[in-house]
């Protein structure tokens, strides 16, 4: 017998060292998982790395961050009491406001108690005599558990690239995915900002009208539609809420898990004016919606190319100087095969006296001084940095832990060519290790929030099962795993998606390898399947 299982509870703290289940994560996957495996009578323990709940969105506080899913869609169904209850002010709700909302969340369903906050899980490794995980933490955890969750997100691995004479600089630099929790002022500064991805470019608009002076490093540039962020009326809310269990039902029947208008029509079904009203009506609409304007423009280079073409004459109209918007046009992917944008005034910035524009393709950036950054063209003075360089997506949070499944294999070498799983929720060889939106599930491609709840309450389902019918392990097999990586794949490859070098890709992470990570055959479908696998006596799954 291990060690672990002789002492249930730590000498030192006096805290037990057995559970029924471990969560790594007490962002929205974490909370959830963990009030439905209270529910199931099991004893848990949450392992968040923050000193506080919320993920993302207790990470994300760079100026300017904001969600883009509107706040009546982005939030939790599962009470009916809390979606009742719970009031936004905002569209688009900012990322304070969702900290607030989770916060309550954690008080409202009395979670924290069995949330160990400032601990991250380091390692993993399966005991198969004993068939259960022996989970270590930075803080010197030794504890064991039944059932391993990874509840680690798929935008919190944040990543600062190498840049050669960073740690020279005189400055203060920041990461937009871990930003301090006080304050940052940029009064009088004249501050760099790295990296044109969603973050990007919400902070830039923010940080121009503060800083003295702002430039702008681009790489790559990338597409974005207007938010039109304002109030939200109590009246429509309540509206809203009349019906909030149907409009909930209606989105997680969309292949993103949120209430667009998705167009039964292609891009050249309808005439040019037709064509040019419609990208009108939903650029004055705001938001992703843009996207789904026709049925094809993930499909089909020639209808995406309008829409693009679209949105490069806006930015074109917006930008005062021609040079600084032809450079802000995007040319090198399709619309939408990056993570779409949603920003307020981004392109309008670059019309301001106090920003410039830097293109960091042609000539880039060499190295950071100790007073500023050099490119091969240029020097600039600096007061601070900003990185908003993105993150490991999809697996950076999962790989950074040391997990060992069967026979002590290696996670990390076991994807080394890539992501295996089942369905994005098990991985063949790792058995009772669950991954919440994980590779090879829709996760990042929709609304997050209905993602994680469908894994959530599918795990849920899967463990009631088990203690129903005395199963103590499921493993996902090899046989299955193989198919459904190669159906992963196979979808990915009729869309437009693989064509771009994004982080979906994991072309910005140098070496990783060029997988497509998420599922792009729509939650909708996926649901169905993962429901049919249930109904197949889980399907591609072994108990024992
Ligand atoms: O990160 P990104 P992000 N030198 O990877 C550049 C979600 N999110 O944090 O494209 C110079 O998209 C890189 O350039 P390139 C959302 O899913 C949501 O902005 O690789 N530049 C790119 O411009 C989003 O997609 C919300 O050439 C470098 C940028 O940095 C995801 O998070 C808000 C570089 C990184 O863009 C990630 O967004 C924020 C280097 N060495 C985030 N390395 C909302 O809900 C990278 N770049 C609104």
């Amino acid at each position: 017998m291990n060690s672990l299982q002789r002492h249930p509870v730590d000498a030192h703290s006096n805290r037990p060292t057995e559970f029924d289940a471990v969560v790594a994560g007490a962002g929205f996957a974490g909370l959830y998982m963990l009030h439905r495996l209270r529910e199931l009578g099991l004893s848990v323990r949450v392992f968040e790395m923050g000193d506080g709940v919320g993920g993302t969105w207790y990470w994300n506080r760079y100026p300017g961050a904001r969600c883009d899913v509107e706040s009546m869609q982005y939030s939790y169904s599962w009470s009916e009491e809390l979606q009742q209850e719970w009031q936004w002010t905002e569209r688009y709700p900012a990322q304070a406001e969702i900290l607030r909302y989770i916060n309550h969340v954690a008080d409202r369903f009395d979670l924290r108690r069995d949330i160990q906050l400032e601990t991250a899980v380091t390692a993993a490794r399966y005991d198969e005599n004993i068939e259960r995980w022996l989970v270590e933490t930075d803080r010197g955890d030794r504890v064991s558990a039944k059932f391993l969750i990874m509840a680690t997100g798929c935008l919190s691995a944040a990543r600062v690239p190498d840049m050669k004479g960073l740690e020279y600089f005189r400055g203060k630099w920041y990461h937009t995915g871990d930003w301090p929790h006080e304050p940052v002022d940029f009064t009088g500064q004249r501050v760099a900002l790295i990296g044109t991805g969603s973050s990007g470019i919400q902070a830039a608009p923010v940080i121009a009208a503060q800083a003295a002076h702002l430039y702008v490093f681009q790489r790559t540039p990338n597409f974005t539609i207007p938010a039109w962020n304002e109030p939200l009326p109590a009246e429509k809310q309540k509206e809203w809420k009349k019906n909030y269990a149907e409009h909930r039902r209606k989105a997680r029947d969309t292949r993103s898990g949120i209430l667009y208008e998705y167009s039964q029509r292609g891009a050249f079904d309808v005439s040019e004016e037709e064509r040019q009203r419609e990208f009108e009506a939903r650029w004055a609409r705001g938001g992703a919606n843009f996207t789904h304007a026709f049925n094809d423009l993930f499909l089909s280079k020639k209808s995406n190319d309008t829409a693009a073409e679209f949105v490069r004459n806006k930015i074109r109209s917006i930008v005062r100087d021609p040079k600084v918007a032809e450079l802000l046009c995007p040319h090198n992917h399709p619309i939408g095969t990056k993570r779409i944008c949603v920003d307020t005034d981004y392109y309008k910035t670059f019309n301001r006296d106090n920003v410039t524009l830097v293109d960091i393709r042609h000539s880039p950036i060499e190295e950071i001084t100790p007073s500023g950054l050099c490119t091969r063209d240029g020097k600039y003075e600096l007061d601070s940095l900003v990185f908003a360089t993105g993150y490991d997506a999809v697996t950076g949070s999962i790989l950074r832990i040391d997990v060992r499944g069967r026979g002590g294999r290696v996670l990390a070498e076991k994807w080394a060519e890539g992501p295996r799983t089942y369905l994005g929720l098990m991985t063949a060889g790792f058995p009772n290790f669950f991954i919440i939106t994980g590779p090879g599930s829709p996760s990042v491609l929709t609304n997050v929030v209905v993602s994680i709840e469908q894994h959530v309450e599918w795990i849920a389902a899967c463990l009631r099962h088990m203690k129903e019918n005395q199963e103590d392990v499921i493993e996902a097999t090899p046989h299955a795993e193989n198919h459904w990586v190669e159906h992963v794949n196979e979808v990915a490859e009729k869309t437009l998606f693989p064509s771009a070098n994004s982080w979906y890709m994991g072309a910005n992470i140098p070496g990783k390898p060029r997988v497509f990570l998420p599922y792009v055959g729509g939650f909708n479908n996926y649901s169905k399947i993962c429901n049919e696998v249930v109904a197949e006596n889980y399907r591609g799954f072994t108990f024992g």
